[in-house]
């Protein structure tokens, strides 16, 4: 991975045009663009290509079923076009690994889910987060997603996981500091809503990117 700006944009919208245009304004402020269901369902699979001829695009469809049907969903969605995927932890070693293995067969990065950003992770998540996020080490993964709104859970995550990368959202929108997570040890922040709702999305990614620089 490339680190140049660090943020990575989270294009969570639903119609193509918008898409396209904001990956056309954006692609100098972000080193990824993540998509997920809501864009990949209202667009189609193809927009994954398309948005990949701008910036490098992370699959977003938190992958968490057995590993066979991992592997059927990772390899379509790398066979796309996309670079990166991620994946859940949290459905255990096996089906992190089907992740892993297809994203190593198209040359791409395997994020596994560790402890959400919402309030609600801390229900369930939270409390195993470290074991996950040691599985996801041992099961080859690139690295976590960590979440910005709790940064003393970036720094126990990064002490479990070394020098893996750390892709952190919940800046801004879910009201977590962009520089506080990386203080923790993020090495990327996902955002999405405070940029792509902006009215002025450039200036919107400038000022988080002057947090960070
Ligand atoms: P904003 O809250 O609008 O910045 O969007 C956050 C993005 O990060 C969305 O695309 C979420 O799906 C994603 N995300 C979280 O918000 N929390 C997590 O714990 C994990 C993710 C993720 O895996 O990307």
């Amino acid at each position: 991975m490339n680190k140049k700006t660090r943020l990575i944009l989270a294009l969570d919208v639903l119609s193509p045009d918008r898409a396209v245009g904001l990956a056309r304004t954006l692609e100098g402020y972000v080193d990824y663009i993540k998509i997920g269901y809501p864009l990949i369902l209202s667009a189609g699979l193809d927009i994954v290509g398309t948005i990949s001829e701008f910036v490098p695009m992370i699959a977003d469809l938190k992958i968490a079923d057995i590993p066979n049907i991992n592997i059927l969903i990772s390899e379509q969605v790398l066979a796309a076009g996309a670079r990166g995927l991620i994946a859940h932890a949290f459905t255990g070693r096996d089906s992190l690994e089907a992740c892993v293995t297809s994203a190593r067969r198209f040359d791409a990065l395997a994020f596994a889910v560790t402890e959400m950003s919402h309030p609600g992770a801390e229900d369930f998540m939270a409390p195993l987060a470290q074991d996950l996020a040691r599985m996801a080490v041992d099961a080859g993964a690139d690295g976590v997603v960590a979440p910005a709104t709790r940064p003393g859970r970036i720094e126990v995550i990064r002490a479990v996981i070394g020098d893996k990368i750390i892709i952190s959202p919940g800046v801004g929108a879910q009201g977590g500091s962009a520089a506080d997570a990386i203080m923790a040890g993020a090495d990327y922040l996902i955002v999405g809503r405070s940029i792509i709702e902006a009215e002025d999305p450039v200036k919107a990614a400038e000022m988080i990117l002057s947090e960070i620089g």
